[in-house]
């Protein structure tokens, strides 16, 4: 596009020549950061080889949410609740300098197996996908430097790392949790 303006356009003078640069080369910055931050959701989203978090929990039976298969560290429940609490305490550091993450490890992890209803099943889950749909928000935000130090965090942290984090996070537990479903009968592909 800037290109056929470039050659069609009149003869300017030295001053509209520098603007027109000027915006040349601006849309061309726009238009990788706008690239960059496609990047990151699209991994937030769970594309490619990773699948997203409605796929992973999609038909899971409440009979099964709460149980712990045999070698398995955790039960889906407990996968569940730790993806929620981690993806929302990364979210809420990057937006907030008075966020107070929980205590590590027994902060980020429920210590039953069991959900202790069926509606706390339903609200982590809204939790996850409200917290998700805010961290893809700030991601496409033009007015999020991806790459700028956050003024309240530690040092080298930016919302580019955390919300690579969240991704690499989400989708490393994803997978665990598809690996209790298998273990439990409950997967097919
Ligand atoms: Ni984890």
């Amino acid at each position: 596009m800037c290109r056929i303006l470039y050659n069609q356009r009149r003869p300017l003078s030295p001053m509209g020549d520098l603007l027109f640069l000027y915006l040349l080369v601006s849309q061309t910055v726009v238009s990788r950061d706008e690239q960059l931050r496609d990047h990151v959701n699209y991994v937030l989203r769970g594309g490619g080889a990773h699948l997203d978090f409605d796929r992973a929990i999609d038909g899971l039976p409440v009979a099964l949410r709460g149980i712990t298969p045999a070698g398995l560290p955790h039960s889906a429940w407990q996968l569940v609740e730790h993806l929620r609490i981690c993806q929302w305490d990364i979210l809420e550091y990057s937006l907030d300098g008075r966020h107070e993450s929980p205590d590590f490890p027994d902060g980020y992890w429920p210590c039953q197996a069991a959900p202790p209803t069926e509606d706390a099943w339903d609200r982590s889950v809204a939790a996850f996908r409200s917290d998700l749909k805010a961290m893809k928000s700030l991601v496409s935000d033009p007015s999020t430097d991806l790459l700028a130090p956050i003024p309240h965090g530690q040092a080298g942290h930016t919302i580019l790392r955390e919300a690579l984090l969240v991704a690499d996070h989400n989708a490393y537990h994803l997978g665990q949790l598809v690996m209790v479903r298998r273990a439990l009968g409950d997967w097919q592909d």
